[in-house]
């Protein structure tokens, strides 16, 4: 029989995935969920067949130049691969994949949940009543802003931002978008979205903004100091993204003069570090890395990791290879 291939995965996964794991592949699993080292990386590009990264691993062209003969696939947990060279993996014959779809309604739903929370004001009133504050109801107390009627302007519109879309719209949003490429008349329609060519202009005409690109050279900083001066008076942002998109010094800038409302934000540019502007803040919600957190979202993804291994070690194309011309 064949040998199994040597399957390094750099986190604790779901256990249901890891038994799978280790039916059909040779496994070295991380029992302790330690994040992984430069040097763990160094060891496993040198010795595996198959690394299964997560967003806490950069699997950048300095380590892959030291990768061994073995390894031919890097099969990403996690649907955004900015952790990994992937023009340099595919240079040197190393295939790249990730698992799209599985996490896009999980993102969706906690995305409109900062679109709520932020007008709304909710962790604000969660922390009166923490702290035993409430004195009584008022009619001019905690008054946040309505999202119905309100324009939401969504950058990406891929399947997190079209999922987006159909939720906003179900809460009386209007909804246009920023992309690279305009949508399909047919789903444009049926998203009743409005598509705008130039980033700028939408940015001055929206009540919230959403970001659901991924993040590569051409996104990093999109959002810049520039950008954000562009948005409208008192608008809010919200990014379940990643946190480069966005240059958070700017943003908290337009934060502190006032110039926007707020902000919802489950990434930032330096995560673990969040800014501590942004922990002092009133007007922002912040989560930690949440978007797609969810049981079955986590099972679905490995499932689909160890859909694409197997694929790729039975000598066909991985469903959900990245090419870098994708990116
Ligand atoms: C994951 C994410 O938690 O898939 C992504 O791009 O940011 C998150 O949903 C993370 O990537 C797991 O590696």
């Amino acid at each position: 029989p064949k040998k199994k291939p040597l399957v390094v995965v750099t986190r604790k996964l779901p256990d249901v995935v890891e038994t799978r794991m280790r039916e059909l592949f040779e496994t070295r699993l991380n029992e302790v969920d330690r994040p992984f080292s430069q040097a763990d990386m160094v060891e496993a590009v040198k010795t595996a067949d198959v690394i299964v990264p997560t967003v806490t691993d950069r699997i950048d062209a300095a380590i892959l130049s030291q990768a061994g003969p073995n390894l031919k696939l890097i099969a990403n947990f996690g649907n955004g691969v900015d952790n990994i060279d992937v023009v340099t993996a595919n240079n040197r014959g190393i295939a790249v994949t990730n698992t799209p779809g599985v996490l896009t309604e999980d993102t969706a739903d906690m995305t409109m949940a900062l679109i709520l929370s932020v007008p709304r004001r909710l962790a604000e009133g969660i922390k009166v009543m923490e702290q035993g504050e409430w004195s009584g109801w008022s009619p001019t107390w905690m008054l946040g802003h309505r999202i119905w009627g309100k324009r939401l302007g969504i950058i990406g519109m891929g399947r997190i931002g079209q999922a987006v879309a159909r939720r906003a719209k179900a809460f009386g949003m209007s909804i246009h978008y920023h992309n690279r490429r305009r949508l399909p008349e047919q789903v444009e329609e049926g998203l009743e979205a409005t598509y705008w060519d130039s980033l700028d202009q939408m940015l001055a005409r929206m009540d919230v903004v959403s970001v659901h690109c991924p993040h590569t050279p051409a996104t990093y900083h999109l959002l810049s100091g520039r950008r954000l001066k562009l948005m409208k008076p008192g608008a809010y942002i919200v990014n379940t993204a990643r946190g480069e998109v966005i240059d958070e010094n700017a943003l908290i800038r337009q934060l502190e003069s006032g110039a926007l409302a707020g902000a919802g934000l489950d990434v930032f540019e330096h995560e673990p570090a969040v800014n501590p502007k942004l922990l002092n803040s009133d007007n922002v919600v912040l989560l930690p890395h949440m978007g797609s957190a969810t049981i079955e979202g986590r099972i679905d993804m490995g499932e689909k990791v160890i859909i694409n291994i197997k694929t790729f070690m039975d000598g066909h194309r991985p469903p959900d290879r990245v090419l870098p011309s994708m990116l």
